[in-house]
């Protein structure tokens, strides 16, 4: 019997999606074993379930109540509800946290040599897209009347073998393109990796688990960014370096042994600090900077 208070959490099995949402819960301290071929994981020291399926199926898994959290692309989020709505099916959900990977965008590319000025040269022209409600809504909106190719994959092969103009596809380095010879004309969606929840709030025992998790995962995302930054100071700088320091509050001041002009400034940086923020303390005179990354947060 599945234990009801568990908290199901619908994930990749396998994909793009895949290594970046394992790696998020195993910094959120859920223990994980993944054997081979095992569809469902039961968290060892946190009450958690985690359903490893394909990520197309992730928003309706929440959207029906069969889980209740899902790791999932925006672009696929968004077809799955724009088609249920169409559909007249439930496309109830909520995006919890908005997450640091899957990044790309959703772009419509043409063939190099074909020109291309406005969206009005779309008019007419047949597009093939594994994401055709996301396509027709630009269209609508656009005011042009395109013929959709509905294709599952390789949508970049589809003008050299002539089944379509142009495609809709995703893009991230954009390298997949280029050795197709298309180029990017319109970009018509931009998708992250978030965490969601279905429409309906959770049974107390449920929401309990899931605002330890959102915490934890706020800690990690946090984390990420932050820098926790040591420096030697001459103490009269002290006022400009603590301007310098990006998104720092309160830095420790702690005496030098046998100095008594200059001081160890401690702070975490709450943004990235890059190499100019530190060269720019050392013109004020600071020295010995470190910067080193923080593993978890809670504020
Ligand atoms: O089997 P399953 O259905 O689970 O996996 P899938 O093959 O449908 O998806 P997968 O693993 O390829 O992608 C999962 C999710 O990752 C997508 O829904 C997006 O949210 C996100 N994502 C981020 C991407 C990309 N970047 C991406 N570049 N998904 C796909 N691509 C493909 C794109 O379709 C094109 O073929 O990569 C190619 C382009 O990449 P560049 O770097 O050459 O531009
Ligand atoms: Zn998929």
């Amino acid at each position: 019997m599945p234990d009801r208070n568990r908290l199901r959490l619908a994930i990749q099995k396998s994909g793009r999606l895949s290594a970046d949402s394992l790696d998020l819960l195993a910094r959120c301290g859920l223990r994980l074993r993944t054997p081979k071929g095992r569809l469902i994981i039961h968290a060892e020291n946190f009450p958690v379930d985690v359903l490893l399926v394909r990520d197309d199926d992730i928003p309706q898994l929440v959207m029906d109540e069969v889980c209740d959290l899902g790791l999932v692309g925006t672009n696929v989020l968004e077809e799955t509800a724009l088609e249920r709505h169409l559909n007249g099916a439930n496309a109830g959900y909520a995006i919890e946290r908005s997450l640091d990977f899957g990044r790309c965008r959703l772009a419509i590319a043409m063939p190099e040599d074909r020109p291309y000025s406005d969206t009005g040269d779309l008019q007419g022209l047949r597009i093939a897209t594994s994401y055709p409600h996301l396509l027709g809504r630009f269209l609508a909106g656009k005011n042009v009347q395109a013929e959709v190719v509905l294709l599952s994959g390789s949508v970049e092969i589809a003008p050299r073998l002539g089944i379509a103009d142009v495609i809709c596809d995703l893009v991230d380095s954009g390298s997949t393109l280029e050795a197709n010879k298309l180029r990017v004309v319109e970009t018509i969606f931009r998708s992250t990796a978030v965490l969601i929840r279905g429409g309906r709030p959770l049974a107390p025992e449920k929401a309990h688990t899931a605002d330890i998790l959102l915490r934890r995962i706020d800690g990690v995302l946090k984390a990420a960014e932050a820098k926790y930054i040591m420096l030697h100071a001459p103490k009269a700088a002290l006022p400009e370096i603590k301007k310098l320091l990006p998104g720092a509050e309160n830095p420790t001041i702690l005496p030098l042994a046998g100095d008594d002009t200059k001081v160890a400034l401690h702070a975490v940086c709450s943004e990235a600090v890059f190499w100019e923020t530190m060269e720019a303390l050392k013109k004020c005179g600071a020295s010995s900077i470190l910067i080193l990354p923080i593993e978890k947060m809670m504020l």
